[in-house]
């Protein structure tokens, strides 16, 4: 089955200020906490931290269009819809600092464990979802995924259980090009929204640079899921700014020009300029955002320097 390019996929769907002004805050909220975090690694605060600088964009978009209701199981990158559900930034960096598996109630926030052990967090979030409708129970499930954990068998198993039950789950993969210094291209023949087709799923490939690009394709997914009781999925291509996690260099295995690209290509300052062009956001209400992160970066700072 050939995959639609991009350009095929217009995602029209004009959003409303309202709604742009909020991706927009969630990106640079998450953007000021990944920047905090780093740094208090370097300090030696954290033991670890696994950036997510390049995919505020897929992760904001696909979490605030499935709305609260769905429940999420994510890897181990998604702090901008951890912090969306209500994780407090605190909780968030505990577990980064060895102080707790998790700091947060999965259930209350519908936000469950981060998940090291590479998609096993999909079988989880397919058997919630059937769990839940036997039990006539909210059963909208979103799992993450990258692109190298798509390479483990538990995908494959969960994508074909999905199917057959028809579970009301959107599989989201961030594709960064890379399992740590492994590249895509030598992990898969196909993109893995082909090989979800295979497996009788339907599935988009977009880009995850336009955080309303990703707010549209994530909404019709879900309103795909809702009309059809079938499960979806989405691949975003998305740039890895930073290394792996703290512990990796990058610079080792990616030419300049690649990591340049992907920071050339960084959905949140991007995003910025763009509002702040059309007039949705004006210089008072960047600076309040940038207030809010920095109150958040000094209480941060005083707990995990
Ligand atoms: C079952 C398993 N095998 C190997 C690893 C080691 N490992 C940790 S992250 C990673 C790469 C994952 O790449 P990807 O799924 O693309 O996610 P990304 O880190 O790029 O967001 C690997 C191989 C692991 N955590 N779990
Ligand atoms: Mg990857």
């Amino acid at each position: 089955m050939v995959l639609k390019s991009e350009s095929e996929y217009e995602y029209a769907t004009e959003l409303h200020d309202d709604t742009r002004r909020s991706l927009l805050r969630h990106m640079l909220v998450a953007r000021g906490l990944d920047e905090e975090a780093h740094r208090l690694q370097k300090q030696g605060g954290l033991i670890l931290w696994a950036s997510g600088q390049g995919h505020e964009a897929a992760q904001v978009g696909s979490a605030l269009a499935v709305g609260p209701e769905a429940t999420v199981f994510p890897t181990y990158r998604e702090h901008a819809i951890a912090l969306l559900r209500g994780v407090a930034p605190d909780e968030l960096l505990a577990q980064w600092a060895g102080r707790t598996f998790c700091g947060w109630d999965p259930y209350r926030l519908r936000f469950f464990p981060y998940t090291l052990v590479l998609a096993a967090q999909t079988l989880h979030g397919v058997g919630y979802s059937i769990g839940q409708r036997l039990q006539g129970r909210e059963d909208f499930v979103v799992v993450y995924v990258g692109d190298g954990a798509t390479s483990e068998g538990d995908m494959s198993e969960a994508l074909n259980l999905a199917a057959v039950e028809s579970a009301s789950v959107l599989f989201v993969c961030q594709n960064n090009g890379w399992a740590i210094s492994k590249p895509a291209e030598e992990q898969m023949r196909t993109s893995v929204a082909e090989r979800a087709r295979g497996f009788g799923i339907e599935s988009v490939r977009i880009s995850g640079r336009d955080p309303e690009t990703v707010f549209s394709a994530c909404s019709r997914a879900a309103a795909h899921i809702r009309g059809e009781r079938a499960p979806y999925l989405v691949e975003i291509q998305v740039g890895r700014i930073r290394g792996h996690t703290t512990t990796d260099s990058q610079e080792v295995y990616r030419t300049r020009d690649d990591i340049a690209r992907s920071v050339a290509a960084d959905p949140v300052t991007s995003y910025a300029a763009r509002l702040s062009g059309l007039g949705v956001v004006d210089t008072a209400w960047l600076d309040g955002v940038e207030a809010e992160v920095r109150e958040m970066r000094e209480r941060l700072m005083k707990e995990y320097a």
